[in-house]
């Protein structure tokens, strides 16, 4: 085989080898990178006046990165337009909020095509080619008009919309045809790849037989890679200073209180409307629990560019703002609301510090912050995983609490229960979660992938999921 190429939006590889600062996603692909000597190739994020197809190469953390700038008009169109207000929406079956514009798709289309033209000439004969996310649907189908004819694969980081949702869509047939010019499509979870393949055969009248789609003069294999962390690493992370230092600044200011961690990007798909809204039905029902429990929400402002991510702060903040005015008191309040990010390291120590882990999204791809969770509890006194059941990740975690984050009864109901939970209920079910956890890690996931692509066939039908049914 020969070198391995990795094509994302944003390329951000580790600039040192520590885990304190990095993503797991990151720091695993660039891992694969240096074993294969690869590159990894995407927008710079910068925007020139016209553009050229200029490549600046680099070396970060012993990974070759190269990148191209694009123009202010395909920021606009492919990347805040067709990217992040018509898929991520439609993906995470918003349709109320994508914006089907002539303009977004006509720049999608676009910056396919110069991200394709700018990295043709650096594909050799043997490499494998591994492309990332929704930005980049049609890249294969254009690389394949260059004349490319290595082995390509794709992966969705995202979820798979359900056929009718997805017919929606304008140009359905024409994205999800582009995606039958890879070798191989990879799904984070069975009900992605279930959905895929019910469009497949519904909409373009092709039959899928053993994962594989025969069109035209190609095979194009489609499995569920549900990706991990690094758990091992992860839990370490526990144990360095500032996730001590933050643990214990924690657990001052609990004063003896339980806490329920949430941390997400600021993203409408997140569910933290409801998430609050079902917090404070928890606070009505069971007014034992006041001064008892509080809620630490960290969420990550992304996208402000967007509208609809204006909207949903401006509705969390007064959301917030009326459960404490009703129910704080002098010294309690039972929503602290965090806008900022946090380095990995603290954010270890916070989550170790919680006693329950809100993960309650209306619709994700995995949701890695799930894994994060029960990868820094104590071993011996952890916390409890609430976990929605239209996350990726239940498919895995079965050992949650699994929700619905539509139903306000149902999560303050699991909430009070995870926090009456007895520690012996606790040490069960978190052993198992973290031996998923670590069996299923990001390594794990990566090397299944590039084992597929390379055409190792036995590693596209395990999905390396956990069948056993929710308790
Ligand atoms: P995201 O939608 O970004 O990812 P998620 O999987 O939860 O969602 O990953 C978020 C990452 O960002 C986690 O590692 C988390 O620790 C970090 N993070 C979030 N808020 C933070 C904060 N305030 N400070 C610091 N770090 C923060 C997309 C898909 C997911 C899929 C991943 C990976 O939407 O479904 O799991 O890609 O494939």
């Amino acid at each position: 085989m020969g070198r391995l190429i990795v094509v994302s939006n944003r390329v951000n590889p580790p600039a040192d080898a520590g885990v304190e600062t990095a993503g797991g996603l990151a720091m695993a692909l660039a891992a694969a990178l240096r074993e294969y000597s690869g590159t990894w190739f995407g927008w710079s994020g910068e925007t020139v006046e016209t553009f050229t197809g200029q490549i600046s190469m680099q070396r970060i953390g012993g990974v070759t990165v190269a990148l191209m700038d694009l123009e202010e008009q395909d920021r606009e169109e492919y990347y805040d337009g067709y990217a992040n207000r018509t898929l991520w929406p439609l993906f995470h079956s918003r349709t109320d909020l994508a914006a089907y514009e002539r303009s977004f798709d006509a720049g999608y289309q676009r910056v396919n095509r110069r991200f394709a033209e700018t990295l043709a000439p650096l594909i050799g004969p043997d490499d494998l080619v591994w492309i990332h996310d929704y930005y980049l649907i049609p890249l294969g189908q254009e690389l394949r008009r260059l004349g490319v004819a290595n082995r390509i694969g794709f992966f969705l980081h995202i979820p798979w919309p359900g056929p009718r949702t997805l017919t929606t869509l304008p140009q359905h047939r024409r994205l999800v045809e582009s995606l039958l010019a890879y070798d191989l499509v990879g799904f984070q979870s069975n009900d992605a790849l279930t959905a895929f393949g019910e469009y497949v055969e519904r909409e373009l009248d092709l039959k899928v037989q053993d994962g594989i789609i025969a069109f035209g003069d190609r095979e194009t294999r489609a499995g569920a890679f549900p990706i991990g962390i690094e758990g091992e690493a992860f839990a370490r992370l526990t144990q360095a200073p500032a996730a001590r230092a933050a643990f214990e600044r924690m657990r001052q200011s609990q004063a003896g209180r339980r806490m329920i961690i949430g941390v997400d990007r600021l993203d409408y798909s997140k569910g933290l409307e409801e998430r609050f809204l079902a917090y404070e039905q928890m606070l009505a029902d069971h007014q034992d629990l006041a001064e008892q429990v509080f809620l630490l929400q960290i969420a990550t402002p992304s996208r402000d560019a967007v509208e609809a991510y204006q909207e949903i702060r401006a509705r969390l903040d007064a959301i917030s703002g009326r459960v404490n005015g009703a129910y704080a008191t002098v010294d309690w309040v039972p929503i602290r609301y965090v806008n900022r990010s946090h380095r990995r390291d603290e954010l270890a120590g916070l989550y170790r510090a919680a006693h329950v882990g809100l993960v309650t999204p209306l619709r994700d791809g995995m949701n890695l912050v799930a894994k994060e969770y029960v990868a820094a509890q104590d071993p011996e006194d952890p916390g409890v995983l609430v976990l929605s059941r239209y996350a990726g990740a239940a498919e895995q975690m079965t050992d949650a609490l699994i929700v619905n984050p539509f139903s306000r009864e149902e999560m303050s109901e699991a909430l009070a229960r995870a926090l009456a939970m007895p520690r012996e209920e606790r040490r069960k079910r978190w052993r198992r979660l973290m031996d998923g956890v670590l069996r299923d890690d990001v390594a794990a996931w990566r090397d299944r992938f590039v084992a597929a692509l390379a055409g190792d066939l036995a590693t596209v039908t395990n999905t390396g999921g956990d069948s056993r049914k929710a308790s």
